[in-house]
């Protein structure tokens, strides 16, 4: 009798511990302090995109290496033809660049660059990934992202932004640096700001951008499938050139980790626009395990910034930003990048 009294009260004890675990865990960073009454409206906008989205049919083929047809191309079909739906996704295998490159050799243009041969491309979309020491990850990144964006029959390219040296890492900035790099290249239309780890597992998830920034990773394995917050804008997103210049990018003095997407988030808030997004099905996401980077903790500062994007968006941004390109290199499977971001001293 008492051993079962004891065993209920350890077992409420734990489940009051785990609540309070994820309730510290919940709300631990998403005060975005300035937005209440935009926070409830992204909410209903979230749910009515959550309904489910039209499935494309069922494909047969991979790869399309079919030469072009005579004449000139007709534009892509809005639903590209040979999506394979959900993927098989896993990180246990050692993968080579080189295997990569010989399968994609065929398709792809030095830089990580494509375009489909076989009909003229929806949009044309920079694929830009912040990036220090992560060289594991970006193969598994290229070995499964590559297919998937041929396969959206999108016009392509892939940007590495890799940070000189160990100082503290700064991600909105490199994104910032991506987006000018990426257009000095080519008229991109679409840039999809990816960190290296995040893989989707469904390619109807199409990387392209639409009427409203669009948030890509709904569903990562690290947070359950669960959508974290409402607002949540970090991962995988999708936003147009248009998008990005009205919110003069991301603010460039997020140093350390956490709050730059929740500035950007609330920017996009600031000039009127609102998040879309895939249901949570084909919104879904594996992320690969790693531990914390070095000289990239959660900034305490970070947090409270976020009350002053409203004063800071218009002075802080694409419009402020001042950086060194250190070298670019060219690979088939993409263009690395590595610049000095001007971190602060210590
Ligand atoms: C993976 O491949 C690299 C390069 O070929 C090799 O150095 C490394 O030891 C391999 N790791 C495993 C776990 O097989
Ligand atoms: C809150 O957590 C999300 C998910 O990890 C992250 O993207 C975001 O930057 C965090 N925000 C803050 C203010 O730390
Ligand atoms: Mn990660």
């Amino acid at each position: 009798m008492l051993k079962t009294a004891f065993k209920l009260l350890v077992l409420s004890a734990a489940c009051s511990l785990a609540g309070l675990a994820a309730f510290l865990f919940y709300n631990r960073n998403r005060s975005l302090p300035f937005i209440t009454a935009a926070q409830n409206a992204l909410k209903w906008e979230n749910k009515a995109s959550f309904r489910t989205e039209k499935t494309p049919a069922a494909p047969e083929v991979g790869l399309q290496t079919s030469a072009a047809p005579a004449g000139p191309l007709q534009p892509c079909p809005d639903v590209p033809p040979n999506l394979q739906g959900v993927l098989r996704v896993e990180f246990s295998t050692n993968r080579s660049l080189e295997d990569v490159r010989q399968r994609l050799g065929p398709v792809l243009q030095e830089g990580g660059r494509y375009k489909p041969p076989t009909c003229v491309a929806k949009q044309k979309v920079a694929i830009i990934i912040p990036f220090r020491n992560r060289h594991e990850h970006l193969k598994h990144w290229l070995h499964f992202l590559h297919p998937i964006l041929i396969r959206q029959q999108l016009d392509y390219g892939v940007y590495i932004i890799n940070q000189e040296g160990d100082s503290v890492f700064n991600r909105a900035k490199l994104m910032n640096i991506g987006h000018v790099e990426a257009l000095k290249e080519y008229d991109y239309d679409c840039f999809v700001f990816s960190d290296v780890d995040l893989i989707p597992l469904d390619d109807r998830n199409l990387y392209r951008c639409s009427d409203n920034p669009r948030h890509l990773s709904v569903a990562v394995d690290k947070f359950n499938f669960i959508l974290p917050y409402a607002t949540i804008f970090g991962g995988v997103s999708a936003i147009s050139k248009e998008q990005f210049l009205k919110v003069n990018g991301f603010s460039n003095t997020f140093w350390g980790w956490g709050g730059e997407d929740d500035d950007l988030s609330q920017r996009l808030y600031f000039q009127g626009m609102s998040i879309s997004r895939p249901d949570s099905l084909i919104g879904r996401y594996k992320m690969i395990k790693h531990g914390r980077d070095l000289h990239n903790n959660p900034n305490p500062q970070n947090v409270h910034k976020l009350k002053e994007t409203a004063y800071n968006m218009n002075t802080d941004g694409l419009n402020s930003l001042s950086y060194t390109v250190r070298e670019i290199k060219k690979d088939l499977l993409y263009t690395f990048i590595t610049v000095d971001v001007q971190a602060p001293a210590g």
